[in-house]
C-alpha cells in the first residue's frame, strides 16, 4: 500500500485530491496534521481526577511509574479500556432502548406511522422471552415483548433475558467467572463507578467487569436493537443495491440519511416515494428524489429496502464534496461535526434529528416517533427546497458497485435448507470437511489514520482466497461493497476452491453483509446456532471462528471486540493497542481471557500479521476439534449442499405464509 494514498477507494481518493487542491480540509488532512498523543494512545495517561492528568511513562513505567494517588500503569490502562467499553455499550444500548420504546409506542397505538412488519419474528422473540402468543392480539404480544426487553436496561439484580440464547456451556463459563450482566444500565454505571478515583485498582478485576459490561452490549443492547428493528421493519433477506460515492444523481434531489438509528430513516424511505413529494421535487426542477445512506443508518435501510450506500465513516465529508448532496439528515454516532463547516462551502444542508445530538450551525428538526411522518416530510421538503441552490462546483463521481446485502441470521438458516429444513447443518458440514476453513466476522470502522478501507479489502480478499467465509457488518461492509466484493461473482473470481463451490451451490457471495454494527449480534446468534447444530464445538468457544476489526476507531468497536472475546471468539483489532503501554493488561486480554473464555483481544497494526493470527486461530480450533486438516482444494466426504433447484422443489410444497425462514 502506497503511503501517499489516503483511501484505497479510487473515487474517494479522487475527491480527497480535488479538495486538497482547493484547500478543503477533511479528516485525512487533519489526521496527518494531528498526530495521536503517544502517551494517551497507549493507555498510559490517567485523567480520572484533577490531580492529573498523570502520564505514566519512562523506561520502567510498568514497574515504577505511579500516578499521584499511586495508581499503577496496569490500573490506569485497564480503567481506560473499561471506560471505552462502557461508552461503547452505552451507545449501542441507548439506541436499543429507543427501539424498544418505539415498539412499545406502536403496540399501544401511539406511533401511527409504524407497524409491526414481521409478526413471525415477533413471535420468535416472544418465544425467547417465554411470552404467551396463542390467541392473543399481535399488539398485546408486542407490548409484552417491549416491556420485557426494556427490563434489560434497568434491572438491578438477576440476569439479562438473552443469556438463555447462548449455548449452555457458554453460559456456564460466564457464570463461573461472574460475568453474566444484570442490566445494561447497572453495568455501565458500575464501570464508571469502579474507574472513579480510588475505587477498583486490580487490572484483572477491572477487565472482568469490562467483559460483563460488553456482554450487556452484545447479548442485550445490540441483540435487542437487531430484534426490534427486524420486528418493526422486516427481517432482511437478500437484496440488490449499489455502493459508492457515485450514487448521487445530478438531476435529482439527493438526500442522505447518516448515523445509526433506523426509525426515522425508514419513514423517510416511505416519504420519498410519496407522489406529492415527487411532484414537489419536480416543481423545483428535479427529476425525482434520490435517497442514499451513510454509515450504519445506511446499512439499516440498505438491508431492508436496497437504498444505496455512499460508504462508511471516512466518506461522509467526501459525499458533501461531490457538490450534489442537497441535505444530509443525521441522527446519532459516528457523525463528524466537521460536516457542518464543510457544508457551508457547498450548498448542503445538515439536519440534526436526535434530541441527544446537536451540532452548532446545523438545522435541528427533532425526531419523535409519535409524529414520524411529519418530521420526515419536513426533512425531505427541506432537501427539495435546497435543490435549486446547487452550485456547479464539486467532484462528481459516476462509478457505482453492485452488491447483494440482507443476510440476516434467519436468512442464512433458510438458505441452507429452505423453509422446511432450515438449519446450519450444511455450513457445519462444509467446515468439517474442510471446504470452508472457518468463519470470520469482519467488522468495524474505516479509518483515516490508515489507508482508509484498504485494510478491510485486503483482509477480506485474503480470507476468502483462503476459503474462510466472511460475515461482515458496519463500515467494513461498505468498504467491501464499494470494492465490489459483495456479489456472488466474487466467489468465482477470488474465493478459494472450497468456499467458491459452496457459494456457487447456494448462490451467495463469499462475504455476507449482515447489517449495521448492532447487527454483530447476528454473528452471536449464528455461532450459537452452529454450536447447537453439532459436529463442531458445543459452545461458542473453540469454534473455528475469529472476529477482525482492522480499521476500528470507535469505543463501540472495543465493546464489540470484548463481547466476542467473552463469548469465546478470538478477536484481532488493527492499529496500535489503546492499552499497549501495559504488558500486564495486554497479557490479561490475550492469555488470561484465552484460558478462561477461549477468547482474546489482540491489537496488531500489520495487516499480514493480522491475517496470519486469524488463520492460526482457525487452524488451531480445527485441530482441537479433530477436524480434517485444511488443505486448499481437498475436501472430505460430507453431505451435499442443497442447491437452488433442490430448494425450489421443497418450496413448492411449502405453505405461502412460511415467509423466509
Ligand atoms: Ni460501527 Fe456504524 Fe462505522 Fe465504526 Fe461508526 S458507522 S456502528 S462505529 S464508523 S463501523
Amino acid at each position: 500500500m502506497s503511503e501517499n494514498i489516503k483511501s484505497a477507494n479510487k473515487s474517494a481518493e479522487k475527491i480527497i485530491n480535488w479538495g486538497e487542491a482547493r484547500g478543503i480540509d477533511t479528516c485525512f488532512e487533519r489526521a496527518l496534521k494531528l498526530k495521536p498523543c503517544p502517551i494517551g494512545s497507549t493507555g498510559a495517561c490517567c485523567d480520572n481526577c484533577h490531580m492529573g492528568p498523570c502520564r505514566l511513562v519512562g523506561k520502567n513505567a510498568e514497574e515504577e511509574a505511579r500516578g499521584v494517588c499511586g495508581a499503577t500503569l496496569a490500573t490506569v490502562a485497564s480503567r481506560n479500556l473499561l471506560r471505552m467499553i462502557a461508552a461503547g455499550t452505552a451507545a449501542h444500548s441507548d439506541h436499543a432502548r429507543d427501539m424498544a420504546f418505539t415498539l412499545l409506542a406502536v403496540a399501544e397505538g401511539e406511533a401511527k406511522d409504524f407497524r409491526i412488519t414481521d409478526v413471525r419474528k415477533l413471535y420468535r422473540v416472544a418465544g425467547y422471552l417465554d411470552i404467551e402468543i396463542e390467541g392473543r392480539p399481535v399488539n398485546d404480544v408486542a407490548r409484552d415483548v417491549a416491556l420485557k426487553l426494556l427490563d434489560d436496561f434497568s434491572r438491578h439484580k438477576g440476569e439479562i433475558n438473552y443469556v438463555s440464547r447462548a449455548p449452555r456451556k457458554t453460559q456456564e463459563r460466564w457464570r463461573k467467572w461472574g460475568i453474566v450482566p444484570r442490566g445494561v444500565d447497572r453495568e455501565v454505571v458500575e464501570a464508571l463507578h469502579r474507574t472513579n478515583i480510588g475505587v477498583d485498582h486490580d487490572p484483572d478485576h477491572i477487565l472482568t467487569h469490562g467483559l460483563k459490561t460488553a456482554i450487556a452490549d452484545g447479548w442485550a443492547g445490540s441483540m435487542i436493537s437487531t430484534d426490534i428493528t427486524d420486528i418493526l421493519f422486516g427481517t432482511p433477506k437478500p437484496i440488490q443495491a449499489k455502493a459508492s460515492l457515485g450514487i448521487f444523481k445530478e438531476d435529482e434531489v439527493n438526500l442522505i440519511v447518516h448515523g445509526h438509528e433506523p426509525s426515522l430513516a425508514e419513514i423517510i424511505v416511505d416519504v420519498v416515494s410519496e407522489q406529492e413529494m415527487i411532484e414537489y421535487a419536480k416543481s423545483k426542477g428535479a427529476k425525482g428524489i434520490n435517497l442514499g445512506g451513510m454509515c450504519c443508518t445506511a446499512n439499516e435501510v440498505l438491508m431492508r429496502n436496497g437504498i444505496p450506500t455512499a460508504g462508511g465513516f471516512t466518506n461522509q465529508e467526501l459525499g458533501i464534496m461531490t457538490g450534489l448532496v442537497d441535505a444530509i439528515s443525521v441522527d446519532v454516532q459516528c457523525i463528524m461535526p466537521s460536516i457542518v463547516e464543510l457544508s457551508n462551502k457547498f450548498h448542503t444542508k445538515v439536519i440534526t434529528t436526535s434530541e441527544k445530538a446537536m451540532i452548532p450551525g446545523a438545522i435541528h428538526i427533532e425526531y419523535d416517533e409519535h409524529r414520524a411522518k411529519e418530521v420526515a416530510r419536513e426533512i425531505v421538503k427541506l432537501a427539495i427546497d435546497n435543490f435549486p441552490n446547487r452550485k456547479a462546483e464539486g467532484s462528481h463521481i459516476t462509478e457505482t458497485s453492485p452488491l447483494v446485502a440482507g443476510f440476516s441470521h434467519e436468512y442464512i438458516e433458510y438458505m441452507q435448507g429452505g423453509s422446511w429444513r432450515a438449519s446450519f447443518r450444511p455450513l457445519n458440514d462444509a467446515i468439517m470437511a474442510g471446504r470452508i476453513r472457518g468463519v470470520v466476522g469482519l467488522a468495524g470502522c474505516d479509518n483515516p489514520r490508515v489507508q482508509a478501507t484498504g485494510i478491510h479489502t485486503f483482509i477480506a480478499s485474503e480470507l476468502i482466497k483462503n476459503d474462510v467465509l466472511v460475515v461482515s457488518t458496519g463500515c467494513g461492509s461498505a468498504a467491501c461493497g464499494i470494492a465490489g466484493y459483495l456479489t456472488p461473482e466474487t466467489a468465482l473470481e477470488i474465493a478459494g476452491p472450497g468456499l467458491s463451490e459452496v457459494c456457487e451451490a447456494i448462490g451467495i457471495p463469499p462475504i455476507l453483509h449482515l447489517g449495521s454494527c448492532v447487527d454483530n449480534s447476528r454473528i452471536l446468534t449464528i455461532v450459537s446456532a452452529m454450536a447447537a447444530e453439532g459436529g463442531l464445538s458445543e459452545e461458542i468457544a473453540g469454534m473455528p471462528a475469529v472476529g477482525i476489526a482492522p480499521e476500528w476507531m470507535s469505543e463501540k468497536a472495543v465493546a464489540i471486540g470484548c463481547y466476542f472475546a467473552a463469548s469465546g471468539v478470538p478477536v484481532v483489532f488493527g492499529g496500535e493497542s489503546p492499552v499497549g503501554a501495559s504488558e500486564e493488561v495486554t497479557r490479561i486480554m490475550t492469555e488470561v481471557w484465552m484460558d478462561r473464555f477461549m477468547g482474546a483481544l489482540h491489537f496488531e497494526p500489520d495487516p499480514e500479521k493480522m491475517l496470519s493470527l486469524a488463520l492460526d486461530y482457525i487452524d488451531g480450533a480445527r485441530e482441537r476439534l479433530k477436524l480434517r486438516k485444511y488443505e486448499p482444494g481437498k475436501f472430505g466426504g460430507e453431505r451435499v449442499l442443497m442447491d437452488m433447484a433442490a430448494r425450489r422443489e421443497i418450496e413448492k410444497s411449502a405453505k405461502p405464509h412460511m415467509g423466509i425462514y
